[in-house]
C-alpha cells in the first residue's frame, strides 16, 4: 500500500494548530451568519423579534464576527499551511504558533463579550459601534483592547512565517521564493504597513478616550486612520482567496497555473497599491480636499489592474485544465471542468460572482458616481459579493479540500458540499442583486427602519416589496448554506475514520515558472520601500490638513494644556467597569 502523504502526515503539529484556528473561524461564521438572517428578516419586515435598538448590536456582531473573526482566522490558518507546505519545513517553534493563536482568541473573546453587553443586561459593557467603530460612537475599552490583541496576534503570525522563510533561505540561498510563501509574505507586508493606521487610531485616540484619559477625539482624523487600514484589510481577506485561485483552482481543474511570474507581479502590485487608496471610502467626508480624493481615485483605478490580471490568469489556467481533461471549442471546454467537486465549483462560482462585485467596486470608486451609492444598500450588495462571496465562498469551498488534509478523513458528504456551494451562489445572487438595485433609489444601509415616514421609495424597475422578498429569501438560503457547511465539517471531524484515499498535499504546477521572471520580483525590501513612499505621498498632506483644521484631539482642544488631560483617577474610575 502506498504511503499516504496528506498535510497531517507531513506536519502533524502544525495540522493540529491549523485545525483549531479553522474551528475558531467556523464558529464565528456560524454565529455571524445566523445574526445576518435576523437582520435580513428584520429590515425587510418579514420577521421582527428584536428591539430596533438591538439591531445595531446585532449588526456590529455580524460585521465583526464575519469580516474580522471568520476571515482572518481562516487566512492565518491557510497561510500557515501555504508557507509550511511550499517551503517543505515546519514552523520554527510550534509554541510560538500556539501563542499568537491564543492571543487572537483572547482578543476575540474581549471583543465578543463587550459587543454582547449590548443585549445582555448582566454584562456592564457596550460596543454598538458597528465594525468600522467610527467616533463619536464609543465602545467599552475592552472592545478596543480586544481589537489590539487580535491585530497584534496577526502580526506575530506573520513573524512566524517570516521566521520560517528566513530559516529556509539560509539553507537555500539561491532559490526563488516558492509562490505560496511569496504570496503570504507580500500580503503580510502590506498588512503591517496598513494596520499601523488602525493601531494609532486605537492606541492614541479611541482607547484613551474610552478610558476617559482624553475628553474628545477628532472624528475625521480617526475615520481617516481607520480607512488607511480599512481598505487594505479588504485585500488582506482577498489575497488568501487569490492564492487559492492561483495554486489550488488550476490543480483541481486538472491543469497548471498559466504563469507564475504574472502571479508574483499581481501580489507585488497589491503590496504597493493597497494602502494609498483608503480615502475612496471618504469621498463624501467634508474636510478632505477634492484633490486628495482625486488622487485616491486615480490610485484605486490603477489597483484594478492586478485583479484584471488575475481574472485573465485564473481563467486561462482553468481553460488549460479543461483542455487537459479533453475539453474543446471556444467555450465548450467549460463543460470538461470538474463541476461535481464542491471545492472546484465553490471557488469557480466565487470567482464568477467576484467579477460582478469587482464591477460594482469600480462604480463605487468613481468620485462622482459614488455620491449616488454612498451609504446606500448598494454598498452592502457590493461587499457581500466581494468579502461575502469571493472570499467567504472560496474559504468554504477550499475547506472541502483542506479538512481531509488536516484530519486525514474524507469529507462526510461531498454531494451535500456541492449543494451547499450552489445554494450560496443562488442565495447571494438574489440578495446582492436586490441590494444593489435598492441602493440605486436611495435605500439607506445600516438602519433597522429603512422606511421613512411620509416618504416612498420609487424603484425604476420592480417594487420595494419584491426587492425585500429577494433579500429575505436570499438571506435564508445563505444561512441554510452556512448550516449545511458546518454540519459537513463537524461530521467530517468527529465521524468517519482515517482514510488512505486522501490525496497528497500538493498544489498546482506552472506552465511558466519563476525562472521566467527577473530575480528583482522577489526583492521584498524594494517593493516595501516603494509602498511606504506612495503612502507618504498619498497621506501626509491630507492628514496634516485634517489635524490642522480639527486638532489632534478635536476642534479647539489642546491636550498639552493642564486641565484638559484628565486626572489619573478618571482612568481608574473607568477601569472599574472592566474589572469584575
Ligand atoms: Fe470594495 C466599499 C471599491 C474590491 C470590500 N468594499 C467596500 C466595503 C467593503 C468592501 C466591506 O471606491 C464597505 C465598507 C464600509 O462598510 O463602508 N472595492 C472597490 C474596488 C475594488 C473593491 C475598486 N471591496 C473589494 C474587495 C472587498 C471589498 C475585494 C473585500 C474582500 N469598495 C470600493 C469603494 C467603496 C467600497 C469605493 C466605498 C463605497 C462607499 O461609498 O462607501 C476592486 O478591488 C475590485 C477589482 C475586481 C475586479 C474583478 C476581477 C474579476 C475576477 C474574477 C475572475 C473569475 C474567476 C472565475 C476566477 C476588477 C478576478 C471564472 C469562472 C468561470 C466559470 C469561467
Ligand atoms: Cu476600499
Amino acid at each position: 500500500m502506498a504511503m499516504r502523504n496528506a498535510y497531517v502526515d507531513q506536519f502533524p503539529d502544525e495540522a493540529r494548530v491549523i485545525r483549531s484556528i479553522l474551528w475558531s473561524s467556523f464558529l464565528a461564521l456560524t454565529i455571524g451568519g445566523t445574526l445576518g438572517l435576523i437582520q435580513g428578516l428584520h429590515r425587510t419586515n418579514v420577521l421582527r423579534f428584536i428591539n430596533p435598538p438591538d439591531y445595531y448590536t446585532v449588526l456590529t456582531a455580524h460585521g465583526v464576527l464575519l469580516v474580522l473573526t471568520f476571515t482572518i482566522f481562516f487566512l492565518v490558518g491557510i497561510f500557515t499551511w501555504a508557507v509550511t507546505t511550499s517551503l517543505d519545513r515546519g514552523v520554527e517553534d510550534i509554541r510560538f504558533t500556539w501563542g499568537w493563536y491564543a492571543m487572537m482568541m483572547l482578543g476575540t473573546l474581549l471583543v465578543g463579550i463587550s459587543i454582547l453587553g449590548g443585549v445582555v443586561e448582566q454584562i456592564p459593557m457596550n460596543a454598538d459601534v458597528l465594525y468600522t467603530f467610527y467616533s463619536p460612537f464609543q465602545a467599552h475599552p475592552a472592545f478596543y483592547v480586544g481589537l489590539v490583541l487580535f491585530v497584534v496576534g496577526s502580526w506575530l503570525a506573520g513573524l512566524d512565517w517570516f521566521r520560517t522563510w528566513w530559516a529556509w533561505k539560509k539553507e537555500n540561498p539561491d532559490e526563488r521564493i516558492p509562490l505560496p510563501t511569496f504570496m503570504a509574505l507580500t500580503t503580510m507586508l502590506f498588512w503591517y504597513l496598513s494596520s499601523i493606521g488602525v493601531a494609532i487610531s486605537i492606541l492614541a485616540f479611541l482607547l484613551p478616550w474610552s478610558l476617559g484619559i482624553i475628553d474628545s477625539v477628532n472624528p475625521l482624523l480617526t475615520r481617516t486612520l481607520f480607512w488607511f487600514f480599512g481598505h487594505p484589510v479588504v485585500y488582506f481577506w482577498l489575497m488568501p482567496a487569490y492564492m487559492l485561485w492561483y495554486v489550488m483552482l488550476p490543480k483541481l481543474a486538472g491543469g497548471k497555473l498559466f504563469s507564475d511570474p504574472l502571479a508574483r507581479v499581481v501580489f507585488v502590485l497589491f503590496l504597493i497599491l493597497s494602502t494609498p487608496v483608503g480615502i475612496h471610502h471618504q469621498y463624501l467626508d467634508p474636510g478632505i480636499a477634492e484633490g486628495f480624493k482625486f488622487i485616491a481615485m486615480t490610485n484605486t483605478m490603477f489597483l484594478l489592474l492586478p485583479s484584471l490580471l488575475t481574472a485573465f490568469t485564473v481563467v486561462a489556467s482553468m481553460e488549460h485544465g479543461a483542455r487537459q481533461r479533453g475539453g474543446e471549442g471556444y467555450l465548450s471546454w467549460l463543460k470538461a471542468l470538474p463541476w461535481r467537486d464542491p471545492a472546484f465549483t465553490g471557488m469557480a462560482l466565487a470567482g464568477l460572482m467576484f467579477a460582478a462585485g469587482g464591477f460594482s467596486g469600480m462604480i463605487n470608486a468613481g468620485l462622482n458616481i459614488n455620491y449616488l451609492v454612498h451609504n446606500s444598500w448598494w454598498v452592502v450588495g457590493h461587499f457581500h459579493l466581494t468579502v461575502g462571496t469571493a472570499v467567504a465562498l472560496t474559504f468554504m469551498a477550499a475547506s472541502y479540500w483542506f479538512m481531509p488534509q488536516l484530519t486525514g478523513k474524507e469529507i462526510w458528504n461531498r454531494s451535500l458540499g456541492l449543494v451547499q456551494v450552489v445554494l450560496w451562489f443562488i442565495g447571494m445572487t438574489l440578495m446582492s442583486n436586490a441590494m444593489h438595485r435598492a441602493g440605486l433609489f436611495g435605500m439607506p444601509r445600516r438602519t433597522a427602519e429603512p422606511q421613512y415616514q411620509g416618504f416612498n421609495f420609487e424603484p425604476a424597475v420592480g417594487t420595494v416589496a419584491e426587492i425585500d422578498a429577494q433579500v429575505a429569501l436570499g438571506a435564508a438560503l445563505l444561512t441554510l448554506s452556512v448550516y449545511l457547511f458546518i454540519t459537513n465539517m463537524v461530521l467530517t471531524t468527529i465521524g468517519g475514520s482515517s482514510s488512505d484515499a486522501i490525496p497528497d498535499n500538493t498544489y498546482a504546477g506552472t506552465l511558466s515558472g519563476p525562472e521566467d521572471s527577473p530575480a528583482i520580483i522577489d526583492n521584498l525590501k524594494l517593493w516595501t520601500s516603494i509602498a511606504v513612499v506612495l503612502v507618504i505621498i498619498a497621506y501626509s498632506l491630507p492628514l496634516a490638513s485634517i489635524i490642522d483644521a480639527g486638532g489632534l484631539f478635536g476642534p479647539g482642544i489642546d491636550p498639552w494644556k493642564p486641565g484638559v488631560v484628565a486626572d489619573p483617577s478618571l482612568v481608574l474610575e473607568s477601569l472599574r467597569g472592566v474589572m469584575p
